[in-house]
């Protein structure tokens, strides 16, 4: 069977990008022809400074998220990365196989590095060879991620071909990255050239799962918008980002295409439109933080769940590094 990893960063409160750009798509793959894996990546989150407390808290509440939107344990296996010590053993192995320069290409790390780059974490660095560890110590095949993260899959690649290459092997699989929807990439509801992200320090660009209904519905009224009606199609979105961002949110939940939503809306000023837009995202979310604000109610449940998810990535995982080391030569291997 083909195998589906992925996972998001307990860095944050998890928002609507996070949801329609990767989560719901988790959802979609699980239970289907692939067997799935999604992981709270703290390893990855702690490349920023996380004080630790919040990261405890944000952890188990990215589970209730993952959860709550409809990713069942008994279906998926969900742990989170800390616990799977191969993750970190394999990323070793891909630091060795990456080159400086590979790294130095990535436009995440620019962005999230900034102008002083030099007082960056190195794990801030290295990042996409853990990220690449995380999906090939599994041999997972299909990465459902948003838009953002085609350039690491790209680098994922790049590393599963110089491993084989470079130790003449066919053992890492080429992973196939599934970026799927009308919201592939869901932007600042402040700024349409910044996508929408947890560390965003105004909480005004963004929807959080946890946000109640008022909350919801004054951010999106506050959103950035021009001062034209909707176009009654999709060309008439160039070089109106905002606006691009607001139909392609309510096309997402409405699990329509932007064209379809137009062809509704078209001629509406934002006034009309923004009021339609909060409604249904109200309706859509609003199950799902109430969901997660009641298993968040259950802490114990949720370590069992993530101690019990380990266990059984542990048993895929353990053996391809296992193989992983064998291929290298480390005496013991076996
Ligand atoms: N704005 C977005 N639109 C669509 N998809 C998005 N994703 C993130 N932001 C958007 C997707 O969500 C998954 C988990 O992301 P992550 O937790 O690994 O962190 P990130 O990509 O760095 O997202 P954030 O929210 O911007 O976090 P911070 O601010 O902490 O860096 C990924 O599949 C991602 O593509």
């Amino acid at each position: 069977t083909p195998r589906v990893f992925s996972g998001a960063q307990p860095s944050g409160n998890l928002h609507l990008g996070n949801y329609l750009g990767a989560l719901r798509n988790w959802v979609r793959m699980q239970g289907s022809d692939y067997q799935t894996i999604y992981c709270m990546v703290d390893l990855h989150a702690i490349t920023v400074w996380q004080d630790p407390k919040e990261l405890q808290h944000a952890t188990r509440e990215l589970c209730a998220g993952y959860i709550a939107s409809g990713l069942d344990p008994e279906k998926s296996i969900l742990f989170n990365q800390s616990q799977v010590p191969e993750h970190a053993q394999l990323a070793w192995i891909f630091n060795c196989v990456a080159r400086l320069g590979w790294m130095q290409r990535m436009t995440q790390f620019k962005d999230k590095a900034g102008k002083n780059a030099q007082n960056a974490s190195l794990g801030l660095f290295a990042y996409p060879a853990l990220m690449a560890a995380d999906i090939l110590v599994y041999h997972a095949t299909h990465v459902p991620v948003g838009d953002d993260q085609k350039q690491h899959l790209e680098l994922t690649r790049d590393i599963a071909t110089k491993f084989n290459h470079d130790y003449g092997v066919d053992f890492f699989p080429l992973t196939e990255p599934v970026i799927k929807g009308a919201a592939t990439r869901v932007m600042s509801l402040r700024d349409g050239s910044k996508k929408m992200s947890k560390s965003d320090p105004s909480d005004m660009t963004r929807i959080n799962m946890t946000d109640d209904a008022d909350t919801i519905a004054k951010k999106i009224r506050k959103a950035k918008t021009d001062p034209d009606a909707l176009p009654s199609e999709v060309d008439g979105l160039d070089n109106r980002p905002e606006a691009r961002n607001l139909v392609n949110i309510y096309a997402a939940l409405s699990d329509q295409t932007a064209d379809q939503v137009l062809a509704d809306v078209g001629g509406k000023q934002f006034g009309e439109f923004k009021p339609m837009l909060a409604d249904l995202a109200v309706a859509k979310l609003s199950p799902i933080s109430t969901e997660m604000a009641r298993l968040m109610g259950e802490e114990a449940e949720i370590d069992r769940i993530l101690a019990n998810g380990a266990e059984k990535a542990r048993a895929i995982a353990a053996p391809i590094l296992q193989q992983t080391y064998d291929i290298v030569g480390m005496v013991g291997a076996k």
